[in-house]
């Protein structure tokens, strides 16, 4: 136990020592490798002039006009995470949006348009991952569903708003067994995780992290090079811990801006 709280504490000194790498790479929304929608990656604004998306004239462009609203309306709110590079949200907003089976639908609820360019706070504490990204919230502000990638046949976009409850909401990032995540590091199957494998595991769920040569000799107890299930089941508790610990984080790694204080 003992040993194991050491561990964990010098990953911990590990990871504050390098948190502007993290801050860096998870300020930024990334695509999840799991989506198998068509969303696109977000990716940083061109320096060439892309026009603006215009919300429609009767959208929200702020989240808390959107809840207040929602909150005497008694509406639910839809949220659309876009930006001006991503295509597919501008055909939903010049194509979709506007129809009239679209604009009926939409009567149901309080929309708004955040542009994950300008709006990063929101894009985080949603864990955006792609655009365009639908999260839909009761009139209390409570996250019911959310679908990623754009529905482009108005029909489509209307059933994807009938059927917010009934959407996946986002799957939290959960602890894996310990053999489950052997199996993952373990990528030729043999067995045993030699150096390489560990730092792709590693890295694969701790992007940057520069200390897998470390913590590999750590977990090689023995020292045979290769580490086996027993010695990866010693510490890999603390490791996920520490991946679990790391996801929670994230969103207050950023400097705060000031609509972080709100909710
Ligand atoms: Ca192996
Ligand atoms: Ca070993």
């Amino acid at each position: 136990m003992i040993v194991r709280s050491l561990f964990l504490g010098l990953l911990m000194i590990a990871v504050a020592t390098t948190s502007p790498a993290f801050a860096q790479q998870f300020g930024k929304p990334v695509i999840d490798e799991d989506s198998k929608s068509d969303a696109q990656p977000p990716r940083k604004a061109k320096p060439q002039k892309i026009p603006e998306l215009t919300p429609p004239a009767d959208w929200h462009t702020d989240l808390n006009s959107a809840k207040a609203a929602a909150a005497k309306s008694d509406k639910d709110v839809v949220l659309m995470f876009s930006a001006a590079w991503c295509g597919a949200c501008r055909h939903v907003l010049t194509e979709v949006v506007g129809q009239d089976s679209v604009e009926k639908t939409l009567e149901e609820f309080e929309p708004v348009l955040i542009n994950v360019d300008k709006d990063r706070s929101d894009a985080r504490k949603y864990g955006v991952r792609g655009l365009p990204t639908f999260v839909f919230l009761n009139s209390s502000g409570k996250e019911i569903g959310r679908s990623v990638g754009a529905p482009a046949a108005p029909d489509r976009f209307v059933t994807m708003l009938k059927k917010r409850d009934s959407l996946q909401p986002a799957a939290p990032r959960k602890m894996i067994t310990d053999e489950e995540a052997f199996k993952v590091a373990d990528a030729d199957a043999n067995n045993e995780v030699n150096q390489n494998e560990f730092t792709h595991y590693v890295k694969s769920r701790l992007r940057n992290f520069p200390f897998s040569e470390q913590l590999f000799g750590m977990v090689d107890t023995n020292k045979s090079n290769t580490i086996d299930l027993d010695e990866f089941k010693m510490r890999n508790e603390a490791l996920q811990k520490l991946f679990v610990e790391l996801q929670k984080r994230r969103p207050q790694r950023q400097a705060p801006k000031k609509n972080d204080a709100d909710s």
